[in-house]
């Protein structure tokens, strides 16, 4: 850990609306697979701490979830995970994605961060694709496929970084508990293999863990709102849920380098998304 009053360090949000790139961005930029990603909005549910090192800086990227308009109980937590994180940053990313249209949300983001007295550095994402909304007033271009304007980010974010020693270890990218990592990868299959509402209607709890030094032994319960939603996630003779659990595992076996065995378990939990126990074992 560096201590010299050389170096940098800062707190850095990542925020947006859903599907802007954010955690997409955070995965590239430290060649790790710290945060979920998937095609559909509001992958993210819980902010995702990557902390970037080099010889001079330290940022703690706090990756948060889409800012969404909603007014249910789930929306409110994530509301209020995302508020959190505004408080603790010291810089704001905003990411803003010209291959949509500048919406109602984005107007909902812009009081919000309105509120919150930090600086601001507007991220256009996405550059590799045509731009058909480009940006207002934005300060950088990226695209997360091609690392296009990555060094000019990092030396515009360099220039708000305050004197300060390292707050990290530079061994570490990531400060996530081991089973809230497990269920993250089980969260982006289900993205990944299931459509429409499902994916948003089942949340994931990890029951057992056994760590040996070559082998990872993993007891996961996904649980879905409906018995209709728990036929589908089964799928024809298990074939769905099985596709699910290949998936996660590949992923926890590249993220824990070791073989992974995984039994997934389906539950039906009826309205947990309007239940305060569930939602506080999800966002505690
Ligand atoms: N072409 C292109 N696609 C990108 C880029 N960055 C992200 N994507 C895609 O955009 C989609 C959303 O990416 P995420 O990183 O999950 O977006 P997010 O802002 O974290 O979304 P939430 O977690 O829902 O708020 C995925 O399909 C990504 O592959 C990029 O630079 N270029
Ligand atoms: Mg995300």
């Amino acid at each position: 850990m560096s201590h010299t009053s050389e170096t940098q360090f800062w707190f850095v949000a990542l925020v947006g609306r859903p599907n802007s790139g954010k955690s997409t961005f955070l995965n590239t930029l430290l060649d790790e697979k710290v945060s979920i990603v998937s095609a559909r909005p509001q992958t993210t549910q819980r902010t995702i701490l990557g902390i970037y090192t080099d010889s001079k800086v330290q940022i703690a990227f706090l990756d948060t979830p889409g800012l969404l308009d909603g007014e249910a109980y789930l929306e409110t937590r994530i509301h209020e995970e995302i508020l959190a994180s505004l408080q603790k940053s010291d810089l704001i990313l905003r990411f803003l994605d010209p291959t949509r249209p500048y919406g109602e949300e984005e107007k909902k983001i812009d009081e919000v961060l309105d509120a919150i007295s930090r600086p601001i550095l507007r991220v256009s994402t996405k550059s590799d694709r045509p731009a058909r909304f480009p940006v207002p007033h934005s300060d950088i271009s990226i695209s997360s496929i091609t690392r296009n304007g990555f060094p000019e980010l990092l030396a515009q974010i360099q220039k708000f970084l305050p004197l300060w020693p390292h707050q990290y270890d530079e061994s570490y990218y990531t400060l996530q508990e081991k089973d809230f990592r497990i269920s993250e990868c089980i969260r982006e299959a289900l993205f990944l293999h299931l459509d429409e509402e499902i994916p948003y209607a089942c949340y994931v709890n990890v029951e057992e863990i056994e760590d040996m030094p070559e082998l990872m032994k993993i007891l996961a319960y996904v649980s879905s709102e409906t018995e209709s939603q728990k036929k589908i996630l089964i799928g024809r003779g298990g074939a769905k849920i099985q596709e699910i659990g290949k998936h996660a595992r590949l992923l926890l076996e590249s993220i824990f380098w070791k073989k992974v065995h995984l039994l997934l378990r389906v539950k039906v939990a009826k309205n947990w998304r309007k239940d305060p126990h569930t939602l506080d074992s999800l966002f505690r």
